[in-house]
């Protein structure tokens, strides 16, 4: 039997990493899209790397960038892939507000150059599309939870370029028949989560203060809620968008909601402390008590709010249960465990 041919993009992020994996243990040939850079940018992906020459190769890098048709083009009409998953991005809101250009560059127009690629190479037939689209669609709904049904409104320029690709996957599945779908992910970490990310700053930073590394984690809006997930069950999720009959857009969350404070509250406990909170605002810090001395451990900062800020993300994935058929392995207290032994045991980062 021939084996299935994917193509990642994004494959050296968090996501990307985790379905490379997922993919090779289906026997897929996986190709991905690697963005040239004077550092190393493949950590998260060392451990399946395969050296150029060794025979039934089953994972090729290329060089690549989403800002650019050629790159992309090149890749896809030499492999004629049979699934594409979009995973690249700017992925960080804060950031987006810094670069909003660069940021819809990469992750609006960036995803209608995968499509025009496929549509010139004729593979409608042939290729299906994931897009990697967000509970960022959302903004600050009315409703307690946020299902495909909840209408988008967008509140950084990441939300909003990717509520562009968003339509314009539906608009090239429409016009052109291809199977190109939306999964909309509510926030999922990992180990490998990027380290500028709430929940992994979190859990970095405590396992530093612990391991006597660190002095203050400095922190923004502890009150903001999120539906956390664990990227090993979401990239699973994304496969199984592809293996459907029909194209289908789908929220994937846990149905949970935490603040980041409840977040900060669970590592804690997971090293055995309580913290203590005291003032409000950006003058806000948290504490330990140890040996009858206070501790200050947690700093609130004005430099980590937003100039918009989505208070309450919770998502509802009673479809994508039915549709996907599609159970979570993973809990928030499964997540922050794996978390943090992960990163008291990677003493040196
Ligand atoms: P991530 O860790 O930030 O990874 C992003 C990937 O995109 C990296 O491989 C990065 O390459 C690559 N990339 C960035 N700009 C690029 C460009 N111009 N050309 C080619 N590649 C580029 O993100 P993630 O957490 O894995 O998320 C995967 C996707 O899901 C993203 O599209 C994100 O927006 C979306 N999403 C994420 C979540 C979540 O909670 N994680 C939720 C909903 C949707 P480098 O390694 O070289 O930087
Ligand atoms: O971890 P975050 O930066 O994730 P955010 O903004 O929710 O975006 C992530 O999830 C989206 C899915 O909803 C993805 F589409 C997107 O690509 C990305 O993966 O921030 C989470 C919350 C925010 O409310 C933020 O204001 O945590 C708050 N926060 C508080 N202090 C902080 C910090 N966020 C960061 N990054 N750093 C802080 O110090």
């Amino acid at each position: 039997m021939t084996k299935k041919i994917a193509l990642i993009t994004g494959i050296t992020g968090q996501d990307g990493a985790y379905l490379a994996r997922l993919l090779l243990k289906k026997n897929y040939i996986v190709h991905g899209i690697i963005r040239k850079s004077s550092s190393f940018n493949t950590g998260r992906i060392n451990d399946i790397y395969q050296e150029p020459f060794i025979k039934k190769k089953s994972l090729f890098l290329h060089y690549g960038d989403l800002t650019s048709f050629a790159s992309i083009n090149s890749v896809i009409s030499e492999i004629k892939p049979h699934e594409v998953y979009n995973l690249a991005a700017q992925s960080h809101v804060m950031v987006s507000f810094k670069n909003p250009e660069y940021t819809s560059d990469v992750n609006a127009l960036g995803t209608l150059r995968i499509l025009e690629s496929i549509r010139q190479n004729k593979l409608e037939k042939k290729t299906k599309f994931y897009q990697a689209s967000t509970s960022e669609l959302f903004g600050n709904p009315k409703f307690k939870s946020q299902s495909e049904k909840t209408p988008f409104y967008t509140r950084s320029p990441y939300g909003t370029s990717k509520l562009f690709s968003y339509w314009i996957t539906k608009n090239y599945r429409e016009s052109y028949g291809i199977f190109a779908a939306n999964g909309i992910l509510f926030n999922h970490e990992s180990p490998l989560r990027g380290e500028t990310f709430v929940t992994k700053k979190i859990s970095k930073g405590l396992s530093n203060i612990y391991l006597k590394k660190q002095k203050i984690l400095y922190i923004g809006n502890l009150d903001s809620m999120r539906d956390w997930g664990h990227a090993k069950d979401y990239v699973y999720a994304q496969w199984l968008i592809l293996q459907q009959k029909k194209p289908l857009d789908l929220v994937i969350s846990t149905g949970r909601k935490y603040s980041v404070r409840d977040f900060i509250e669970r590592c804690c406990k997971y090293l055995g402390w309580r913290i203590f909170w005291n003032g409000k605002g950006v003058n806000e810090y948290g504490y330990l008590i140890l040996k009858n001395k206070k501790i200050k451990i947690i700093q609130v900062s004005a430099k980590y709010f937003r100039p918009n800020e989505l208070n309450s993300l919770k998502g509802d994935s009673s479809l994508a249960k039915r549709k996907l058929k599609f159970k979570l392995k993973y809990n928030i207290d499964k997540l922050i465990e794996e978390m943090m032994s992960y990163d008291l045991k990677n003493k040196k980062s």
